[in-house]
C-alpha cells in the first residue's frame, strides 16, 4: 500500500484565482451562453415573439416606473431599447459567472440561480397579451440547457493544486479537457445565438417586404357592411375580426417565407390544359372583395376557432375554367408550399359561391400566418378542407383517387361548417347584477344564413333573440336578448340558432371529430 503523500496539507497553498473564480465563471458563461442560444434559435424558428431577451426587455419596460424610464430615454434617446437590452445582456454576465462560482463550491446552489433566471424568462414570456401556452418553450430550453451544461462543466472542474493527492483520490481532469469542454458549449451556443438572429432577421425582412407592398384596388367591392350589422352591446365579439386576433390554424411548424416575385400556382391533373399564374399576374386581375367566416371544424361548442373577415382575391372559378377540368373530376387537391394539402368539392369552388385565391385581409396583405402571399378561402367548408393557406397547387382530381391532408388522419372528406351559436355576453366573470341584463353573441351557417336565434334561461321556455342585419349568408350574425328581470342567484343560459332552409340547431352533442362539433353553447351566470 502506497503511502499518501501528505505533503501539501502541510503548507495548504490558496487556490489560484483561475480555479477560485475564473474557471467556475468560465463555466457559468458558456452554460448562459448554450441556453440562451438555442433558446433563441427556438423562439425565432417556432415561436416568433417568445425571444426570453425580447421578453424580458418587454417585462422590464412594463414594470420599471414611468421616471426611471424617461431617465434612461433621457439618457440615452432613441438607443434606449439597445441600452435596455445591453443592460440585460451585462446582468445575465454577471449572474451566469455568480452561477458558475456557487456551483463549483455549494452545489446545487449555481443550478438554482439558473432556474431562478430561468423562472424570470419564463414569467416574461407568458405575461404577454398574446402569449400562448407554447411559449413557455424557449424559457424552458434555456433553463435546461444552461443547468445541464453548468453541472456537466463544473463536474470537470480541474482538480486544484491544493487538495492533497492522496492514492485513492482520482487524478482530476485536467485543464485543457475544461477548456476544450467549455469551449465547445460556448461555441454551440454563440452558433445557435447567431443562427436565430438571422432566422429572425429573416422573417421581419419577409414581414417588412409584405408590409411595403400595396394591394390593387379591388374591381368589385365588397356588400357595403349594412349599419344595422352590428350591435351595440358592450363586450359583443367585433362583426370583422382584426387580424392581429384572427385564429390561426396550421400544421406549420415554423411559418412558411414565401417571396412573391418567385410564387407560382400550378393547375394541374384532371385539367384539359395545365395553367400557370404568377403573382404579379393574379393581382393583374379583377380582384374581388368579399367578407367570409372562416371557421376551423376544430372548434368546439363556443369556442373561439372562428373569425370573419373582408378578404381580396380572386375567383377560384375563373382560374379552372382557363383550365377545362375534364370529365369525372369532382375534387381540387389544393396543396400547401409545406406540404398540407385540403380536398375540397369542385362544386364548391366553381357554383356561385364567392370560392376565391385571396390575397388581402381586412385591407392588408394576408399576414405571414394567414397564408402569405396567397390562400383559398371558400364559404361554408371548414377551414381543413377548403381554406389552404400558402397555396402553390391545384390539382384537379377524384375524390376515389385522392385525399386530403386531415382524411387518413380520422376526419371526413367533406366538411360543411355546422349551424351553431355562441353566447359571448356577459362575459365569464363580468359581475351581473339583477333587473335587466343583456345576453349577445354570434351565430352561423356559412352559406345558407341564420334566420332566428333564441335564448333559453334555466328550464324556461325559449325566447326570440333579436338578430343583427346580415352581411351576407356567409358571414356570422349578431344577436342579442335583453333579460328583463334577471334575479338574483345562478343561473344558466343556452342558445339556439335556426337557419334560412329552417334547420334548428340540434342540442345533441358531436365532437369535433370527425366533422365538426354539435349542442347548444351554455353558460353559467352568477347574478347578484
Ligand atoms: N397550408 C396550410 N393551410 C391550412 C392549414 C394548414 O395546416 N396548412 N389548416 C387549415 C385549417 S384546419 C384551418 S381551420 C384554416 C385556418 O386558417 P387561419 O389560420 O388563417 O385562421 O387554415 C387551413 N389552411
Ligand atoms: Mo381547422
Amino acid at each position: 500500500m502506497a503511502t499518501p503523500d501528505i505533503s501539501n496539507t502541510l503548507t495548504r497553498p490558496r487556490a489560484s484565482m483561475a480555479e477560485r473564480f475564473w474557471r467556475p465563471a468560465g463555466a457559468g458563461l458558456a452554460a448562459a451562453l448554450a441556453g440562451l442560444g438555442l433558446a433563441e434559435l427556438t423562439a425565432a424558428w417556432l415561436f416568433p415573439g417568445a425571444s426570453p431577451v425580447l421578453t424580458v426587455g418587454a417585462l422590464v419596460i412594463d414594470i420599471v416606473p414611468a421616471s426611471v424610464k424617461d431617465l434612461v430615454i433621457g439618457l440615452f434617446g432613441s438607443n434606449d431599447k439597445f441600452a435596455l437590452i445591453l443592460t440585460i445582456v451585462l446582468v445575465l454576465i454577471v449572474l451566469a459567472s455568480l452561477a458558475g462560482i456557487l456551483e463549483s463550491r455549494r452545489p446545487p446552489f449555481g443550478r438554482l440561480l439558473v432556474v431562478l433566471i430561468g423562472a424570470i424568462a419564463l414569467f416574461a414570456a407568458l405575461s404577454r397579451s398574446s402569449a400562448s401556452t407554447l411559449d413557455a418553450v424557449p424559457a424552458v430550453v434555456a433553463m435546461g440547457v444552461a443547468a445541464i451544461v453548468l453541472t456537466f462543466l463544473t463536474t470537470r472542474l480541474p482538480a486544484s493544486r491544493s487538495t492533497p493527492a492522496t492514492a485513492d483520490t482520482l487524478p482530476g481532469p485536467d485543464r485543457r479537457r475544461f477548456l476544450v469542454y467549455t469551449g465547445i458549449t460556448a461555441g454551440i451556443g454563440l452558433l445557435a445565438l447567431a443562427g436565430g438572429q438571422l432566422s429572425a432577421a429573416a422573417t421581419r425582412a419577409a414581414d417588412a417586404a409584405r408590409a411595403l407592398f400595396t394591394l390593387p384596388a379591388a374591381s368589385v367591392r365588397a356588400a357595403a357592411i349594412p349599419a344595422g350589422a352590428s350591435l351595440d352591446v358592450a363586450g359583443i365579439t367585433p362583426l370583422i375580426t382584426p387580424n392581429a386576433d384572427f385564429y390561426r390554424i396550421d400544421t406549420a411548424l415554423s411559418v412558411p417565407r414565401i417571396d412573391p416575385t418567385t410564387w407560382r400556382l400550378k393547375i394541374t391533373g384532371m385539367v384539359e390544359t395545365e395553367v400557370e399564374i404568377d403573382f404579379a399576374e393574379l393581382l393583374a386581375l379583377p380582384l374581388e372583395e368579399s367578407t367570409t367566416t372562416l371557421a376551423c371544424v376544430s372548434n368546439y361548442v363556443g369556442g373561439d376557432l372562428i373569425g370573419n373577415a373582408t378578404w381580396l382575391g380572386y375567383p377560384i372559378r375563373e382560374l379552372l375554367a382557363r383550365a377545362k377540368p375534364t370529365n369525372g373530376a369532382d375534387m381540387v387537391l389544393s396543396r400547401s408550399h409545406d406540404g398540407f394539402t385540403a380536398g375540397t368539392p369542385i362544386e364548391a369552388l366553381t357554383d356561385e359561391r364567392n370560392a376565391i385565391l385571396a390575397v388581402g385581409m381586412n385591407g392588408e396583405p394576408l399576414p405571414l400566418e394567414h397564408g402569405y402571399p396567397v390562400r383559398m378561402v371558400v364559404p361554408g367548408l371548414y377551414g381543413y378542407v377548403s381554406a389552404t393557406k400558402w397555396v402553390v397547387e391545384l390539382k384537379l382530381t377524384r375524390f376515389d383517387q385522392e385525399q386530403g391532408y386531415w382524411t387518413p388522419r380520422g376526419w371526413s372528406e367533406l366538411g360543411p361548417v355546422k349551424l351553431s351559436s355562441r353566447v359571448d355576453v356577459p362575459r365569464a366573470g363580468t359581475p351581473v347584477s339583477a333587473g335587466s341584463i343583456v345576453i349577445a353573441g354570434v351565430a352561423w351557417s356559412q352559406h345558407v344564413g341564420v334566420s332566428a336565434v333564441a335564448v333559453q334561461i334555466d328550464d324556461g321556455p325559449w325566447h326570440e333573440a333579436m338578430l343583427a342585419d346580415a352581411i351576407s349568408v356567409d358571414t356570422w350574425r349578431q344577436w342579442a336578448y335583453t333579460w328583463t328581470d334577471a334575479t338574483a342567484g345562478d343561473h344558466r343560459i343556452k342558445v339556439r340558432a335556426t337557419d334560412a332552409a329552417g334547420l334548428v340547431q340540434t342540442s345533441a352533442t358531436a365532437d369535433v371529430a370527425p366533422n365538426g362539433s354539435t349542442g347548444l353553447h351554455e353558460i353559467s351566470l352568477s347574478v347578484s
